[in-house]
């Protein structure tokens, strides 16, 4: 991994901007250099007195692979597709991304986490866990020993992922829902808000209420 503290932020809505003020607290493992965002009215403006460069494409006319690394500050509400496209889109041009751990978090030292994975202020992760790359983990979200959650995933706030449980990739977790110990969640699923989850969920559903009931994922949302 390189070692270089130069960071531009792919993204500067919400999500974008929730690490752009991580970013900020930790000048001694960052320098943010700035934000790239697709919405030419952004493009100019200033986050937190940060300048929003340009487009992609100003990104990488503009900064090698060896000048910076990356955030990615794509978020997802209940579908991480775009956040996944940008980052491998990113990744084949050989740019690295970097981890993302607000102070706030907790996380214990006998945890894995992967490449581009972002730890939001309050969340807990605890012993024997493997986070995948490019997921979040986000605000105060909960996530117990022994979890294995996959890339490109998303614990939204506040969601509580009890002991043992796995995530498969591309799975969004949504805001307060509960798994309790030991399910496997399949790939691609969506586990909607304030859902509690008691049983396993296949690959590319949808697990939605109390207890959640289970379809299947029709259409991409
Ligand atoms: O391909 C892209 C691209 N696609 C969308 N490249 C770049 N550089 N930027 C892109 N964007 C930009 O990401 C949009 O123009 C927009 O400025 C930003 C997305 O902002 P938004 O606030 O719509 O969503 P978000 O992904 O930051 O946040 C969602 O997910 C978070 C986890 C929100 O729902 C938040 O509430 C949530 N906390």
């Amino acid at each position: 991994m390189n070692d270089f503290r130069r960071v531009i932020i792919i993204g500067c809505g919400g999500h974008g901007r929730v690490l752009g003020d991580i970013v900020l607290s930790q000048p001694e493992r960052f320098e943010l250099v700035g934000f790239v965002d697709r919405n030419t009215d952004a493009i100019g403006s200033r986050i937190f007195g940060v300048s929003v460069l340009g487009d992609d494409g100003f990104l990488t006319r503009n900064f090698t692979p060896s000048d910076v690394r990356l955030i990615n500050g794509i978020g997802s509400v209940r579908d991480t597709t775009l956040r996944r496209k940008v980052f491998e889109m990113f990744k084949s041009l050989g740019y690295e991304f970097c981890p993302v751990i607000s102070n706030g978090a907790r996380l214990s030292k006998r945890s894995v986490f992967g490449e581009g994975c972002q730890i939001i202020t309050g969340a807990v992760v605890q012993h024997g866990c493997d986070v995948g790359d490019n997921t979040i983990i986000n605000t105060s979200a909960s996530v117990d020993h022994d979890c294995v959650i996959g890339n490109h995933s998303h614990i939204a706030p506040g969601a509580t992922l009890s002991g043992l449980v796995s995530v498969g990739d591309g799975t969004h977790i949504g805001s307060g829902a509960t798994v309790i110990q030991g399910l496997r969640i399949g790939e691609g699923c969506l586990v909607a808000a304030g859902a509690v989850v008691v049983s396993d969920v296949p690959a590319g559903s949808i697990a939605m209420g109390v207890p959640a009931r289970i379809t299947a994922r029709q259409v991409s949302i």
